[in-house]
């Protein structure tokens, strides 16, 4: 059998496809996350398209490749990150937050990766919004409407990461720092983490270190991360980071840092464990430094 991506398909041809166990994909099914419909007796079968979406999306680990080497399935195309942002730039322009939340969930369905979404998409429609703003050619207005379509549609995506991943065993706490009101790229990092697995406190904006210290060491965490996009006292900064670096040091914690404050001769006197600046870099820190445990249950399948 050859599947084309319209194909459909049995549970158990999606979980060879995925690499997964059965329940797994069940589990995907009933929870929403992954569409299906139900034969008259009441069978699930699944779409080639939606099997490789939820891949695509980094909820599942990837496909399983030989599966697809050997039946030679062509992928679906991936809409252009660049043209998403176009489209979504001219729905910020026109003053359709409702629209803007749509075409993201739009883009995100079709295949494009949380750090795609974040770096590629996001990242660049919200710095080209502060430049309009800041050439009067957009009022503040547009952009706390689209912060907030964004923000929205960020939870949706948050409720349905919830539902689908499994749980890694690891906990991360993360926040911004106090003085930082900013809310997307803490979010999307709150997302990343999720969507590997991971069960995740974050206290958002406007943190003191010393809570975010406390909590850590009270939850046994085994991540730290902070988002800085505005830093109000570069020299208190540096010493209470030191001082969070070091106390997190002493229970095994790490800390991962990142956010657009980051730069030029303040970045030189960071300390931390690891330090980004994009949500792929982050993806690629977390997969080299917490490798994900495998999954055990009936994955004889997906070695045929
Ligand atoms: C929306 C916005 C606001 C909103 C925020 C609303 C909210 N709830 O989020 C409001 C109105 C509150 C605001 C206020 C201010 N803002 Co403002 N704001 C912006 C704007 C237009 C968009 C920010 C955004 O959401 N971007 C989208 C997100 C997804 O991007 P991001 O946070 O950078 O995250 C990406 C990466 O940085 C990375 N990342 C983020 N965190 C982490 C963490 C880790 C671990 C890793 C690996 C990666 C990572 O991943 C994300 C995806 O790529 C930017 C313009 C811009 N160029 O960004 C200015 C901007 C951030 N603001 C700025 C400033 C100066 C201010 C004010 C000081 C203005 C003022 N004079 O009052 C205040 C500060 C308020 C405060 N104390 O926090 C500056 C910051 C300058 C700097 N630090 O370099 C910017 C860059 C504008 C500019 N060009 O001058 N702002």
């Amino acid at each position: 059998m050859t599947e084309t991506p319209e194909e459909i398909v049995t549970v158990s041809d999606a979980a060879e496809m995925l690499g997964v166990s059965v329940s797994s994909v069940k589990r995907w099914v009933d929870g929403g996350v992954l569409p299906a419909v139900k034969t008259s007796g009441g069978h699930r079968r699944l779409r080639v398209s939606d099997i490789m979406s939820l891949a695509r999306s980094g909820v599942t680990g990837g496909l399983n490749i030989d599966f697809f080497r050997k039946r030679r399935v062509s992928p679906l195309p991936l809409p252009e990150p660049a043209a998403v942002y176009s489209e979504l730039l001219n729905l910020v322009k026109e003053r359709k937050p409702e629209e803007l939340a749509i075409g993201l969930d739009r883009a995100r369905q079709a295949g494009l990766e949380l750090h795609i979404m974040g770096d590629e998409v996001i990242f660049p429609l919200m710095d080209e919004v502060g430049k309009l703003w800041q050439e009067k050619k957009l009022d503040v207005a547009d952009e706390h409407l689209a912060t907030r379509a964004i923000h929205n549609t960020l939870a949706r995506w948050k409720e349905s990461a919830l539902q689908a991943s499994p749980k890694s065993g690891r906990l991360a706490v993360g926040a911004c720092p106090q003085g930082d009101y900013s809310g997307l790229g803490n979010f999307l990092v709150e997302l990343s983490l999720l969507e590997r697995g991971w069960k995740v406190l974050n206290l958002g904006p406007n943190t003191p270190m010393d809570s975010l210290a406390m909590v850590a060491r009270e939850q046994h965490a085994d991540l730290v991360w902070l988002t800085c996009t505005f830093v109000e006292s570069e020299d208190s900064f540096v010493t209470d980071l030191k001082a969070l670096h070091q106390k997190l040091m002493s229970h095994g914690t790490a800390l991962f840092l990142g956010g657009r404050a980051l730069q030029g001769p303040l970045r030189r006197k960071l300390t931390f464990d690891w330090q980004g600046d994009t949500l792929a870099q982050l993806d690629r820190a977390l997969a080299d430094r917490f490798p994900a445990p495998r999954e055990t249950e009936n994955r004889e399948t997906s070695k045929a």
